[in-house]
């Protein structure tokens, strides 16, 4: 095998094989269990960043946004038992939202593992629902294998996280290098013989809709479905939080299928006679629960795209299963065209109902949020990235904020609550030129508010809108539905937010009514050190289109 002359310890050939797979930042927080990682990483810190976080939750969340945004794997470093606890809510979001993250976790020595040693975990047992694959480097002269091996999976068919063990011996162990070169992202190719039938298909349909979604797309496959949709005159919905795979002022936006979405879009998509599903796993979310599209075999003609065989079939019976990236699919559709029957003018019908959907409407209080949404719209420049985590504050940037095309979001298909400041922070470090605003909850935002101090410390301090309603607002939504008034552990106190935004040096607003916000946000957005505008709505607007007392009376 073919190997450097040189001896170096195991730590140090990691982060050279890091180096060599093109990785920029890593994540994490730091553990005596790696520390000769940390040091092989001192040679390389102009191409490298270790980016010291304050809890393995915050960094989880930043490497996988890190991924989100940029499409290549997020690198996330933290210690054994308690930082692989901590770090587990990002690599589920990574897993569940098919989002490519290498996470390496330091490990007790070989020697004593299987003894319950100090902070010793099994992490193949730890990880085994969520990581596509868990190993553990056991020989420092075959780091560089793992890690090729590694990288390979994370972005090769369904991408997603995986898990290495750095048991701590290997890492302090003299070894060779036996460099691999970077890893290549390999995808299926398109089975041609079914891409004509299922195509044939397509072009036969006189209701005939998309349905895009996921976290295999690239800049070019969504400019391709763009330009393919328009010339054909078919609409393209999104699947939830994957909004911005097409810029949603495009006439061929449909809206996207999320949580409580548009009625008129649900009703379109149940009503089309072909259905092409691209990329999206069509999920509980994006099929309400299932019921949008009927199990296993819906009432339309299904034609259905993944980048992993392994999915196919899952759930959903499709006519047409394929195996392909959106991109291989998407350059393909390129030269298929739509036959006579079929309406292009509807394409325009749905993008009206998109519309009529998005405008702001009215909810109980001082603070009209969805004209609040509708001011950031008009203030932020077309490619400013909005993140979120979870909570029904949500609904309203999802429903009133028209996002501007390919990675202008960043938001956790799998509901994680905290995630909209940590990915903001992410961003930022990869494009500190670009505005990026988080859009939390007061809830949601408390999860990692401590990561504020890790955007002073980098100086990568996004835009944070806190919609502060002092509860768990969704929990006691559903409370209210299914219990009536009876209010249990979903009331929440708070911090003074403005004084908070500034002990961590930004400016902070609180804006009680609406008129309030337009100089708060201009104000942040001339801030060269981000900023917090809170923003107090009436506990009564419980969602975009519900009053919190008329779900608490007996039906
Ligand atoms: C990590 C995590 N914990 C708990 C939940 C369950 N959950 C979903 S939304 C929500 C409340 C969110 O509260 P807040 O951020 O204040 O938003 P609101 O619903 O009040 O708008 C909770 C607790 C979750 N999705 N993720
Ligand atoms: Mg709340």
């Amino acid at each position: 095998m073919n190997h450097s002359s040189t001896l170096m310890h195991g730590g140090k050939i990691l982060a050279n094989a890091l180096v060599r797979q093109g990785v920029e930042f890593a994540f994490g927080v730091p553990g005596e269990s790696f520390l000769p990682l940390l040091d092989g990483l001192v040679d390389h810190d102009s191409k490298l960043r270790f980016i010291t976080c304050r809890q393995e939750g915050g960094a989880s969340y930043m490497a996988e946004a890190y991924a989100k945004l940029t499409g290549k794997p997020g690198v996330l470093m933290v210690t054994r038992g308690p930082g692989a606890a901590n770090a587990l809510i990002g690599v589920h979001t990574a897993y569940q939202d098919s989002t490519p993250m290498v996470l390496l976790i330091g490990q007790v020595g070989t020697d004593m593992v299987g003894r319950e040693a100090f902070q010793e975990m099994d992490y193949r047992k730890v990880y085994s629902e969520c990581a596509k694959w868990v190993g553990s480097i056991d020989r420092a002269d075959r780091i560089d294998e793992y890690i090729s091996h590694a990288f390979h999976l994370a972005q090769s068919g369904r991408k997603g996280p995986v898990v290495l063990a750095l048991p701590e011996d290997v890492l302090f162990a003299q070894a060779h290098e036996h460099p691999s070169p970077k890893a290549q992202i390999i995808s299926p190719g398109l089975d041609q013989a079914l891409f004509s039938k299922a195509m044939q298909a397509l072009a036969k349909a006189e209701r005939g809709m998309i349905l895009a979604g996921g976290g295999s797309w690239t800049k070019d496959a969504c400019d391709a479905l763009k330009h393919w949709a328009n010339r054909e005159g078919v609409p393209v919905a999104t699947s939830f939080r994957s909004q911005d795979l097409i810029d949603n002022h495009d006439p061929c936006f449909a809206g996207d299928l999320g949580i409580a979405a548009n009625p008129a879009l649900v009703k379109r998509v149940q009503e089309a006679d072909v259905l092409l599903v691209i990329g999206e796993r069509l999920g509980e979310m994006t099929t309400g629960g299932y019921t949008i599209l009927s199990v296993p075999k819906p009432a339309l003609t299904l034609i259905h795209v993944l980048p992993s065989p392994d999915e196919l079939g899952r759930v959903y019976a499709a006519d047409y299963a394929l195996a392909c990236s959106p991109e291989a699919f998407c350059f393909a559709l390129t030269n298929v065209t739509m036959g006579k029957q079929h309406k292009p003018e509807r394409m325009h019908a749905v993008h009206k109902d998109y519309l009529a959907f998005s405008q702001p409407n009215s909810i109980p209080g001082d603070v009209q949020l969805s004209e609040i949404v509708a001011k950031l719209a008009n203030e932020l420049p077309r490619n400013a990235i909005l993140t979120n985590g979870a909570g029904n504050f949500a609904a309203w940037l999802h429903r009133f904020y028209p996002y501007g095309g390919f990675k202008t979001q960043l938001a956790p298909a799998n509901g994680s609550m905290g995630y909209g400041l940590p990915a903001a922070i992410a961003a930022k470090l990869v494009d500190p030129q670009r505005v990026v605003v988080a859009f939390c909850g007061d809830g949601d935002f408390m999860m990692n508010c401590q990561e504020l101090a890790t955007a002073l410390r980098y100086q990568a301090q996004p835009i944070v809108l806190i919609i502060n309603n002092g509860m768990y607002g969704t929990i006691r939504m559903h409370q209210e539905r299914e219990f009536k008034s009876r209010v249990s552990g979903t009331e929440l106190t708070n911090p003074d937010f403005v004084r908070f935004a500034e002990s961590f040096s930004m400016p902070g607003y609180r804006v009680e009514r609406t008129e309030q916000f337009a100089s708060a946000l201009q104000a942040a957005l001339n801030s060269s050190r981000g900023a917090i505008i809170e923003i107090v709505i009436d506990p009564e607007a419980i969602s975009p289109s519900k009053r919190l007392s008329d779900l608490g009376r007996p039906s």
